[in-house]
């Protein structure tokens, strides 16, 4: 009764439960449990039966009124008003012991990051909001990271051919970019929509994924920024409406596999109409139609055979998603610290996917038994970038995600065997993001202070919100939130500079130390505009170290790779992934504030195929090159720290 979807099966450690979506929330109860509730109903005395019967008579009703409002409401669903924050605004702490916040400067411009994204101004289809994604990676091993931006595409091109899918910058040595993409060999053409780089063939060359609307590419790094493009040969084209990319060797072979997600079904022959039917509604305006209302996709897993060839396993594999949600961003991390890459899925407005890796080639769905699924309050979201991080220096991975208007971005603290709490409101990053739409997004030392921070690129779907004479706009600003070093975070966009940017409707963000500098810049896509490239210019003065790893029993690009390190007392710990944020890759190097620590006690590498290696006394302010089982193969020393704070950095 009321079921506005189908009862969907979950496998869970108490067996088969049965999902049941009832008005807006999502009822999990076991066969036991059910079976138990009509045993019950069967021996209950007969007032009480009477008492239910006549429940039901004045209830039903109200559940029918609720029931129809419920569908004919907007098309994503609200959340209850933020409530308070848990503290004053005069009840602020005092931050003085807390380094400067870093300031950021957008310098694409200026360094040659010119080409334009592609799309339509007036977004009439949904296929016009969810491009695209950026990446920073080293094509050429110069040391200095390279850049991929997404083309983007619009209907008319698309049936016209459409574009490339994205522009290579390479690096010159003078920090400015140089647009390669044609010499590159990446000249496919399609609708681009994320990327997702790895090695796949181990030949010490990095390859190029890039997800698109009717078809993916797979590019085969030949080396010095050249590529091949092998997307039919290796099988990995794909169809329908891909977003998310990310590589994750789930099987331990020494070879990375790619899980591919998929958003709603389009057929670009009978798109459709902008503000035809209920579902294509904002706020009273007209807008384009869609996720609801519209058919949903499956998603991709194709196990790499180790010759050059995939296999599609995402039926036998359990994540084939034949529900069809509305899938966005992808990671693969090992939340639970047992050695095998976990997999989770961003769905839009519907419930995310954390895919337990049962280590024999399947998965399990522990998003609802984790917490992860839907909000604390039990609400489905619009899930878009993710990422996962130790904010708290717990030791686990804590799990963050963008999330649609009038909805908070969630952070999802990592308890251990018990699950995840939401705590988006008393951690205070959920207020802030309340009126944005956000995509871009990752944990990142933005200071070196040790404890991680969060910036979050925003951007609203339809541009003809900016036609309502107040609320939200098309273009959004940035959110920066600093770690108080206490579960809680301050929004400090002014401070940093970037409330007084320029405002673009953003969508993907890559993190990486760009100029080998030491700090953590930003690469942002704008929709239909140049990509914004945020220089950080921290001056905490703070150590810091960037360690890049090359597997050789395990995957060459060390995707999955754990790296923990201990410098003065404090444990911190990353890993390698190979797609993240919103469709983005970030730097494959993995980057650690250190705080006013000049060395590191232990280095610990735990590599894809299990082995692990420690390292002691290692030097801070350097970018380490470490090579599976021959330890530190190459050092390259970094600036020294910009800056004087000497305040306590733990
Ligand atoms: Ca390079
Ligand atoms: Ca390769
Ligand atoms: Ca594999
Ligand atoms: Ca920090």
């Amino acid at each position: 009764m009321f079921l506005l979807r189908p009862a969907k099966p979950v496998e869970g450690p108490g067996g088969t439960f049965l999902c049941k979506f009832v008005g807006s929330s999502l009822l999990c109860r076991t066969k036991a449990q059910i079976l138990f509730s009509i045993m019950g109903l069967m021996t209950v005395n007969r007032p009480l039966l009477v008492a239910l019967f006549i429940s039901l008579l004045v209830f039903t009703p109200l559940s029918i009124h609720l029931l129809f409002a419920q569908t004919q409401g907007p098309q994503r669903v609200p959340v209850p008003v933020p409530p308070p924050a848990k503290r004053s605004p005069q009840g602020k702490k005092d931050r003085s012991g807390l380094p400067p916040v870093p300031v950021f400067k957008d310098i694409a411009k200026d360094v040659g990051l010119t080409a334009v994204h592609i799309a339509a101004p007036e977004a009439h289809y949904v296929i016009d909001s969810t491009s695209g994604g950026v990446g920073l990676f080293d094509c050429d091993d110069d040391g200095r990271l390279d850049v991929v931006l997404i083309n983007g595409s619009t209907v008319e091109r698309f049936r016209a051919g459409g574009d490339p899918l994205v522009t290579l910058y390479h690096q010159e040595p003078d920090g400015t970019f140089k647009d390669i993409t044609k010499e590159a060999g990446l000249t496919r053409r399609g609708w681009g929509m994320g990327v997702a780089v790895a090695d796949y063939d181990n030949d010490g060359k990095l390859d190029l994924f890039v997800t698109g609307f009717g078809g993916s590419a797979l590019y085969h790094g030949l080396g010095n920024c050249k590529f091949e493009d092998v997307t039919e040969k290796a099988g990995v084209g794909g169809s329908g409406f891909m977003t998310g990319a990310a590589w994750g060797d789930y099987d331990r072979d020494g070879f990375v596999d790619l899980f591919v997600s998929r958003y709603s079904h389009l057929d670009m022959n009978n798109l459709p109409q902008f503000g035809s039917n209920k579902f294509c509604r904002f706020k009273g305006i007209l807008v384009q139609c869609g996720p609801w209302g519209l058919e949903g996709e499956s998603d991709f897993l194709y196990h790499n055979r180790g010759d050059g060839t995939f296999e599609e396993v995402s039926v036998k594999a359990g994540v084939h998603d034949d529900i069809g949600y509305y899938g966005l961003g992808v990671m693969w991390v090992d939340y639970d610290d047992d050695g095998w890459p976990d997999l989770l899925v961003a769905n839009d407005s519907v419930p995310n996917y954390l895919y337990h890796n049962n280590h024999n080639g399947t998965f399990t769905d522990m998003g609802m038994l984790t917490g992860v699924a839907l909000s604390g309050e039990g609400m489905e979201l619009g899930n878009m970038g993710v990422d996962w991080g130790d904010y708290d220096h717990s030791g686990r991975l804590s799990f963050f995600v963008t999330h649609f208007e009038e909805q908070p971005n969630s952070l999802y603290r990592n308890t251990g065997p018990h699950g995840f709490d939401d705590v988006s409101w008393t951690s205070a990053v959920g207020q802030p993001s309340y009126p944005y739409v956000g995509w871009g997004t990752a944990f990142f030392d933005m200071d070196n202070d040790t404890w991680l921070d969060i910036l979050v690129a925003n951007g609203h779907v339809y541009p003809q919100i900016d036609t309502l004479e107040t609320g939200p706009r098309f273009r959004e600003p940035l959110l920066l939130h600093r770690n108080n070093r206490d579960g809680t975070f301050d929004e400090v966009s002014k401070e940093s500079g970037l409330a007084a940017l320029p405002l673009h409707s953003r969508r993907g963000a890559a993190f990486g130390d760009v100029f080998n500098t030491g700090n953590i810049d930003v690469l942002l896509l704008n929709v239909g505009e140049p990509p914004s490239l945020l220089k950080n210019k921290n001056a905490s003065g703070y150590h810091r170290v960037l360690f890049k790893l090359i597997g050789t029993k395990s995957n060459r690009a060390a995707i999955g790779a754990r790296v923990t390190i201990r410098a003065a007392g404090v444990k911190q710990f990353s890993e390698v992934h190979g797609g993240a944020s919103y469709l983005s890759q970030n730097d494959l190097r993995l980057h650690f504030g250190l705080g006013t620590a000049a060395k590191m006690e232990s280095v610990e590498i735990r590599w894809p195929s299990g082995k692990i290696e420690t390292l002691q006394n290692v030097a801070a302010d350097a970018i380490y090159t470490i090579v599976e089982g021959s330890g530190i193969r190459s050092t390259t020393p970094l600036p020294p720290p910009a800056g004087g704070a000497t305040n306590g950095a733990h």
